[in-house]
């Protein structure tokens, strides 16, 4: 038998074996070092200085100063197993304006980063925007000008020069939604807005941003793939009355379908615009521009909520709230629920002509106990943090189950390798499968990250 037969005899877990197993992070929530080597500044530098916006007042600007300590987060994904490393590069660690020349310390620090996890054998994927746009770009209006669309795929060519010969597997955008909606409408991530007009306006030029930078990439002729990552919602309706099946339709349009439907030729989602008002700022060819193929999609999942009808209102114009349910929930509120993931990939494969899906991240928070002292027989520090294990393994077996239902689930990226920044929560919840001691930034392999390797092995799902 050869090693691949080998290999995959070896699998108790009915997983292929070229099934991608991945671990993700994001430059902002990581790096630190927020003032070095010619950094810019970014919107979420400033807005973790406004008071009020971040829990106890905390921010990024150290992090898990991976800036400085990547080549022990790289032995960690190493000792891990992983195929691939899924993280962002920091715009303005790269134009620290976000226009104009880059800044050769920025782009040396993903270079290295690059090289290094080549070395080991695992493959870099390269996000280009999780969230930290140049504080200048911010200041001239952000996603809501379309100028920024224009500033961002300059941006990309500039990583697909410096990086494309090593670099093959590119995401343009993280999650856009959070961009546009909790950033302009919700006003709970930076900038901190609250206008419904802005999000729409920010919504067409993120993809429009997306667009071109696809464009960019297929027009240079580099080997590799690009896709798009989204944090699709596809609701459950709390009961079985048609009301409440139209209501969680409705319910899903904006995480999901706002965004799909023009990346895969189909134009914007009337009934959504309508319900608003709205039109959205396209000019000539920018629905073209939007629709350039991508060769994947990028699923974020972590919860699914349920639904029921409600009048519409100017402020909630669907027609439909949210119900409690009974279900645990993870440290962030948020129900677990591992056959949703099965539901919305599903979904998804089902309703737009996606070639290959990721599972770009997934993963729990959960307050896990300090790190128990260094056992004797391993040497090593423990931390038991069975909620997690649980909630990865049920959500593993759900790709699983996916698979079995002709999904075309090619991978799965584990959110996060390390804990880490969480946006307005600061560093209250947790997601890392390796705790970081916030004094010293000490890293310590969660019982999770264990079970991570061991499922990654071929033998996690037992
Ligand atoms: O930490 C975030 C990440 O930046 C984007 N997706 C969701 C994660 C958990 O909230």
């Amino acid at each position: 038998m050869k090693s691949k037969e080998i290999k995959q005899a070896r699998r108790s877990d009915g997983f292929p074996e070229d099934f991608l197993w991945g671990c993700a992070t994001s430059s902002y929530q990581i790096e630190g070092a927020y003032d070095e080597d010619g950094r810019g500044l970014s919107i979420w530098d400033a807005y973790c200085r406004e008071p009020g916006r971040v829990s106890r007042g905390q921010n990024g600007d150290v992090a898990c100063d991976s800036y400085h300590r990547w080549p022990e987060d790289v032995a960690l994904l190493s000792d891990l197993g992983v195929d691939a490393y899924r993280f962002s590069v920091a715009w303005p660690r790269v134009q620290p304006d976000g226009q104009g020349p880059s800044n050769r310390a920025g782009l040396d620090y993903y270079a290295r980063l690059v090289d290094a996890l080549l070395a080991k054998g695992i493959e870099p994927w390269v996000t280009l925007y999780h969230w930290d746009l140049p504080l200048a770009l911010g200041q001239a209006g952000g996603w809501t000008v379309r100028d920024t669309a224009y500033r961002f795929a300059e941006y990309a060519a500039i990583m697909y020069r410096e990086l494309g010969d090593r670099v093959h597997r590119w995401t343009t955008l993280n999650e856009p939604w959070c961009s546009a909606f909790l950033g302009y409408e919700h006003g709970e991530h930076a900038p901190g807005l609250r206008d419904r007009a802005s999000a729409l306006a920010a919504t067409h030029h993120l993809l429009l941003a997306h667009g071109l930078a696809v464009g960019s990439f297929r027009s240079r002729g580099y080997v590799g793939e690009i896709g798009l990552v989204i944090n699709p919602a596809t609701p459950r309706p709390a009961t079985r009355h048609e009301a409440d099946l139209a209501a969680a339709e409705r319910a899903s349009v904006e995480r999901t379908g706002l965004w799909l439907n023009p990346v895969y030729g189909l134009g914007y989602p009337e009934a959504y615009l309508k319900a608003r008002g709205a039109d959205m700022p396209v000019k000539a060819g920018d629905m073209e521009i939007i629709a350039a193929p991508i060769n994947f999609l990028g699923v974020n999942y972590y919860n699914e909520d349920a639904v029921a009808e409600a009048p519409a209102t100017p402020a909630a114009p669907d027609g439909y709230r949210f119900v409690p349910t009974a279900l645990p929930k993870t440290e962030m509120g948020w129900d677990v629920v591992p056959q949703g993931l099965r539901r919305v990939l599903g979904n998804i494969a089902r309703t737009w002509p996606v070639r290959s899906l990721y599972v770009t991240e997934n993963g729990a928070a959960y307050a896990d106990e300090a790190a128990a002292p260094v056992a004797a027989e391993t040497q090593s520090a423990r931390v038991h943090d069975a909620d997690r294990v649980a909630y990865y393994r049920g959500h593993i077996a759900a790709c699983r189950d996916a698979i079995a239902d002709g999904v075309p689930l090619k991978g799965y990226f584990a959110w996060s390798l390390l804990d880490n920044f969480e946006w307005a929560h600061g560093y209250d919840k947790l997601f890392g499968l390796v705790t970081v001691d916030p004094r010293t930034l000490a890293r310590t392999p969660k019982d999770s990250y264990l079970f991570y390797r061991d499922m990654i092995a071929g033998y996690g799902l037992e």
